[in-house]
């Protein structure tokens, strides 16, 4: 009967061998599990029951950026800058492909260890889920309706498409077997593995596919659904920047207008991204809160209407990440709208002997800023608008902090609920116990923006232009030097703030040949940009930033 079955729907040889039939029972029991699971997320998060990160895939790569050592970190950043988490998605991909074959072939081979493998991918995606941020047990349930799903599909598959050797010699002859001696194998082989039955090729690789296909819908539906959550939304367009008492404006000539060069004021969808968050935090600012914790005289929990009630400042601030490289582009300036953390301290009264203010996110992420850059004059703000408008869900929405003069790492925190005062001695940010500095001063620094390394340009007067910043003390000047000539001065754009980055521009007398251009930066203090060439680990890249162009 199965013969005919088989000989009517492919060839005779149309048949997988245990390794390629393992293979797909595990890629298509893996898909059902993961795609269940992440639909069941989604839907969580959508509905609100889930409190953490129930998708096992988010909560798996969160622990794993977590664990990441930094020179990993570090390398993610440079290779794919701020393509770092689509390459984590793909890797881990890649890995669940190679796991879920894996198992499928241990599957084959016997089902009780096939069912084990699953079950320990389970635990581990379940540990991982349990350990993220304001985890609690239902973030578990749709990890569990995954894992039951993939048992079933698991046991079903093993039971349809592979026959058990029989237990005894008698009946030992099935059809299966049958089939594989007729293939030109020996008894004996068809009854070493737990052979294969008659089930042509195409009915296994059908259904697998179609198991994977559905898996990948799940996956795809969950995060658009996750993507949604309304209230979030909702908020953020129905939000208006409160009116601000004191106005920044930029001064003409601030931008000098070069092409090629980042704009002086960086439009918010073009602001680069750094943060640990796989997925951007959904904060509905009607549930936000911030409390002032630690070492103070009273604590504060500031709400959102209060704060939108507090007198509003504008501020101009470069904000910059330490995992910038000598010429790259980890930096932006923006127009930042806020109410002044030393303000919100001056209320809770700070205890003496503190030294640290702790920020935490809402995702668990802390940055450890010194006491003194959240108390004194400089414009460190409890930001809600960026170039006037709501902060974008990715930069922070409803809240973030902004501190001019630090790396992001120990300043910037996005998605901000908590203000701890405490101490150095006490207290790390994230970063600093995976090997980056406690102090974060952001380091004297330029960038040659046009022309582009390894550009051709026309002799003549070429326009070499760029950006150059030293956050709260200010640029007084840029020199180039073409070759191994003498520093030339730049020319700068008008300066706005000792906050916020200086365009530049040296008008260059170019000359035919290949030419080496290097810059340096000198703050406002006189002191130059050290020439000491340092990775950004563990406090900010630094050397000079040099460029080879050939003049035609
Ligand atoms: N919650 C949270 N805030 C964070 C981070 C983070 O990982 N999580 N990264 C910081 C770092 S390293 C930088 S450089 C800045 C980047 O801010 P941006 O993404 O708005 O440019 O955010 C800071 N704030
Ligand atoms: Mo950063």
């Amino acid at each position: 009967m199965e013969t005919t079955q088989v000989r009517a729907q492919g060839t005779p040889s149309g048949r997988l061998e245990p390794a390629g039939l393992g293979a797909v029972v595990g890629l298509a029991t893996g898909a059902v599990t993961v795609g269940a699971a992440e639909l069941l997320a989604g839907l969580g998060q959508r509905a609100g029951w889930a409190s953490g990160t129930p998708s096992p895939i988010d909560a798996v790569g969160a622990a794993f950026i977590d664990r990441a050592p930094p020179w990993l970190k570090d390398f993610a950043v440079s290779t794919f800058g701020t393509n770092d988490k689509m390459a984590l998605y793909v890797g881990i991909t890649l890995v669940l492909v190679l796991l879920s074959c894996a198992m499928g072939v241990t599957a084959v081979r016997s089902r009780r260890a096939g069912v084990a493998v699953l079950l320990l991918l389970g635990t581990v995606a379940a540990a991982a889920v349990l350990s993220r941020p304001h985890a609690s047990s239902t973030d578990l349930v749709p990890l569990l309706i995954g894992v039951v799903a993939g048992w079933w599909l698991l046991t079903r598959w093993t039971g349809r498409f592979v026959q058990r050797p029989a237990r005894t010699g008698s009946s030992g002859s099935t059809v299966a077997s049958r089939e594989v001696a007729a293939q030109g194998r020996s008894p004996r082989e068809a009854r070493s593995v737990s052979s294969v039955s008659s089930v042509s090729r195409r009915v296994v690789l059908g259904s697998g596919l179609a198991a994977v296909a559905a898996g990948a819908v799940g996956v795809l539906v969950g995060r658009v659904v996750a993507g949604s959550v309304r209230a979030a939304s909702v908020a953020r367009d129905a939000f208006r920047v409160p009116p601000v008492a004191r106005r920044v404006t930029v001064p003409a000539g601030a931008d000098l207008g070069i092409r090629g060069v980042t704009p002086f004021i960086v439009p918010n969808a073009e602001f680069y991204r750094i943060d640990t968050a796989l997925v951007v935090p959904q904060v509905d600012p009607a549930t936000w809160s911030l409390r002032v914790t630690g070492m103070v005289e009273r604590e504060i929990t500031l709400d959102w209407a209060t704060l939108l009630s507090k007198p509003m400042q504008e501020a101009m601030v470069t904000l910059m990440c330490v995992s910038n490289e000598v010429g790259g582009t980890l930096n932006g300036n923006a127009v930042w709208t806020g109410w002044p953390v030393r303000e919100l301290l001056k209320e809770a009264g700070v205890r003496p002997g503190a030294d640290m203010v702790l920020s935490t996110s809402v995702d668990g992420f802390t940055a450890g800023t010194p006491l003194e850059a959240m108390t004194d004059d400089r414009s460190t703000l409890l930001v809600v608008a960026q170039n006037g408008e709501a902060l974008l869900p990715e930069h922070g929405f409803p809240v973030r902090l902004v501190v001019p003069g630090l790396y992001g790492y120990v300043s910037a925190t996005k998605w901000v609920s908590e203000l701890k005062v405490t101490t150095f001695a006490d207290d790390m940010g994230y970063w600093t116990p995976r090997g980056w500095s406690a102090l974060g001063p952001v380091k004297t620094q330029s960038r040659i923006d046009v022309p582009r390394d390894g550009d051709t340009v026309a002799a003549g007067t070429v326009a070499v232009a760029g950006v150059a910043w030293a956050q709260h003390r200010g640029i007084s000047g840029v020199q180039v030097r073409v070759d191994s000539g003498p520093w030339e001065q730049a020319r700068l754009g008008t300066d706005a703030t000792i906050d916020a980055w200086r365009q530049w521009v040296y008008e260059w007398p170019a000359t035919s040949g290949r030419h080496t251009l290097t810059i340096r930066a000198i703050d406002a203090d006189g002191r130059p940009e050290t020439d000491k060439v340092a990775p950004p680990a563990p406090d900010g890249a630094s050397g000079y930033h040099s460029i080879q162009v050939t003049v035609s």
